[in-house]
């Protein structure tokens, strides 16, 4: 995010929600938001798919098709810059590019967009003018935004739109994607990502790589790596042989799962470091048992970019440790092996790390954005939002203050692309995919939990009456949904919360997860699925065949 979650729930006059359930899916924030909108009249718009709980709540809800969103954020821009509500000094000072975006944003009249996205024209000249009387405006999004193979256009239109509106470096401002997972912030900070070093310090600068290099007392590649979604592909055609994976469930998460199991079969060799025996350690050849986030301490890093501390409150059970000793362990026997031999005298060559502080210190030394983030200031309590550039610097619970961190921000404009599957006549309707309150990705963890397999226990799928009726189904009916690449059996869920034509899916429960129908094809650049969109049909389950499946 490139603000912080109270600046916005206590600052922003208008909260725009784009492709995030926000409050199934990040709760304390989704309450803020609630209560900025009930306490104070902060102006709530919504634009999802369906019609989700926050949506209930807001001002405008504009329920427009999946896979338009580009078409829609023009069509906003475009009523702004008609109407002459775009912030001019902001756009001269802090901005380049605008004139590449006019003529684009010019083609999206709310009538052309009205047509791409199913929303009448009238609630985009509403939305607009919402935005343009209400500044400084947020804009969050999360996973419906970016789960497209226009991933990255589409975020670049959000930016597009907050650059307009002047609504960035300001309170009650920003850009703000809500991260999902409680550490992914710090997994990609710390360097989880194939193309960057901790602090998105890239392998290909040279300097970069020469100064861990030095610390580390080895060579380094300067190659960047693949991506999670590659590494499956490279592992089926023979190129990758051996996976580590640590805190992953592919075979419920990946798209396409049946190719994933194929990749899984195909790999020779895998490590698998897990709280549980998840659906994918029927592939591993070598399991690891791992502490959960209660059994360790250390920190992470959340949505806000804010570094919180995490204090171990019960042991782990059986032999179970933090994946931090496991990985050490393992580095220490390669190292013995002579997969490597480091410099001795390089300053962090030894793999000793008593605790999370001796972690914390090699990430201050190594990490510009983390120097002043250190085990006594967290212990002080401190909120450190980075970048924190060292010992004395208050963090930054706002970015681009003033300046953006790249100098100018720079508008770049994008057109309508449509998905790259969509419903035809063999495959007549559209699934989206996602969560629900109740449960995590594939469930390892909250199927666990009896509270909450006792409220939500089974797959459930969302569809509109009429193509419910269309298909003979009632509510609570097995159906089977199939698309190009797999099918699964799971419970009709028949409501209007979708429109007709769309149907909603979880990856929740392994035997029906939407991940044996969704498409694989990603966003060229983030190399993201295409999770919310792909075509698939539904007929009522009765066949003998599905009856086998259901009670496998
Ligand atoms: N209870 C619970 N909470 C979670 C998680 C969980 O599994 N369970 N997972 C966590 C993780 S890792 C993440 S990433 C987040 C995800 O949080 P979210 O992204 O909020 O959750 P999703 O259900 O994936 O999708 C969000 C919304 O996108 C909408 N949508 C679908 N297609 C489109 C589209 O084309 N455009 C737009 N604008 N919207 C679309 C869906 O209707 C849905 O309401 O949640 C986190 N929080
Ligand atoms: N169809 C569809 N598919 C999706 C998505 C979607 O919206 N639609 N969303 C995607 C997104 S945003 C995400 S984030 C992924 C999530 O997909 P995954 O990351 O695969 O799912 P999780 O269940 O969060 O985590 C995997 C495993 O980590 C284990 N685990 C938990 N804590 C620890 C720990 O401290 N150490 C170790 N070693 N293991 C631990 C859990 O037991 C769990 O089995 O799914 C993606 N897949
Ligand atoms: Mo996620």
């Amino acid at each position: 995010m490139t603000n912080s979650i109270r600046d916005i729930a206590e600052e922003a006059r208008c909260i725009f929600i784009i492709g995030s359930n926000t409050t199934e899916q990040h709760p304390v924030i989704g309450a803020k938001i609630r209560r900025a909108k009930r306490h104070r009249g902060a102006k709530l718009i919504v634009a999802d798919p369906r019609r989700i709980d926050i949506a209930d709540y807001a001002d405008l809800h504009l329920q427009h098709k999946p896979g338009t969103d580009i078409a829609l954020l023009n069509g906003l821009m475009h009523v702004i810059l008609r109407e002459g509500w775009q912030d001019d000094e902001f756009i001269r000072e802090r901005t380049e590019g605008f004139e590449e975006l006019k003529p684009v944003v010019a083609k999206y009249t709310p009538e052309v967009v009205s047509e791409i996205t199913g929303v009448p024209a009238e609630d985009i000249e509403l939305a607009a003018r919402m935005m343009a009387e209400n500044r400084p405006g947020a804009l969050l999004y999360a996973m419906g935004i970016t789960q497209h193979t226009v991933g990255v256009p589409n975020v670049m239109s959000c930016a597009n739109l907050q650059m307009l509106l002047g609504n960035m470096g300001v309170p009650g401002g920003g850009v703000n994607p809500l991260r999902g997972q409680n550490n992914v912030q710090g997994a990609c900070d710390m360097g989880g990502l194939p193309n960057v070093y901790p602090g998105y310090q890239k392998v290909t600068d040279r300097a970069a790589r020469e100064k861990f290099e030095q610390a580390w007392g080895v060579s380094l590649s300067d190659q960047v790596g693949l991506t999670v979604t590659e590494m499956l592909d490279a592992a089926e055609r023979g190129d990758v042989r051996c996976l580590y994976i640590i805190g992953e469930n592919p075979m419920t998460s990946d798209p396409d799962l049946n190719h994933v199991r194929y990749s899984l079969q195909n790999t020779e060799f895998i490590v698998l470091q897990e709280l549980f025996f998840s659906e994918t350690a029927q592939f591993a050849d070598v399991i690891f048992p791992a502490a959960s986030f209660a059994e360790k301490d250390g920190t992470v890093t959340n949505t806000e970019r804010r570094i919180q501390r995490v204090r171990k409150a019960v042991d782990p059970p059986g032999e179970a440790m933090p994946d931090h000793w496991i990985i050490v362990q393992l580095a220490k026997r390669m190292l013995a092996l002579g997969a490597t031999t480091p410099d001795p005298d390089a300053p962090f060559a030894d793999w000793e790390y008593q605790s999370w502080r001796d972690i914390l210190e090699e990430i201050n030394a190594l990490t510009p954005i983390y120097a002043g983030v250190t085990a006594q200031r967290l212990d002080a309590g401190e909120a450190l939002h980075w970048p924190v550039f060292g010992p004395d610097h208050p963090g930054a619970p706002i970015l681009h203050v003033g300046k953006f961190t790249r100098g100018k921000g720079r508008f770049v404009a994008s057109d309508h692309t449509s998905p790259a599957e969509l419903p035809d006549e063999d495959y007549p309707l559209m699934l989206t995919t996602g969560r629900v309150l109740y449960h995590w990705h594939g469930g390892e963890m909250t199927h666990r939990a009896q509270g909450l397999e006792a409220m939500y226990p089974e797959a459930l799928v969302e569809i509109h009456p009429k193509d419910a009726r269309k298909a003979g189904v009632a509510d609570g009916d097995l159906i089977k949904v199939a698309s190009r690449r797999g099918e699964i059996v799971a419970k009709a869920q028949v409501t209007d919360r979708v429109e007709p034509g769309l149907i909603f899916g979880t990856f929740h429960f392994a035997e029906s997860a939407a991940n044996f129908l969704t498409n694989p094809a990603l966003d060229p650049q983030a190399k993201i699925p295409e999770y919310k969109v792909c075509a698939v049909r539904v007929e009522k389950a009765g066949s003998s065949l599905d009856e086998r499946a259901i009670s496998e």
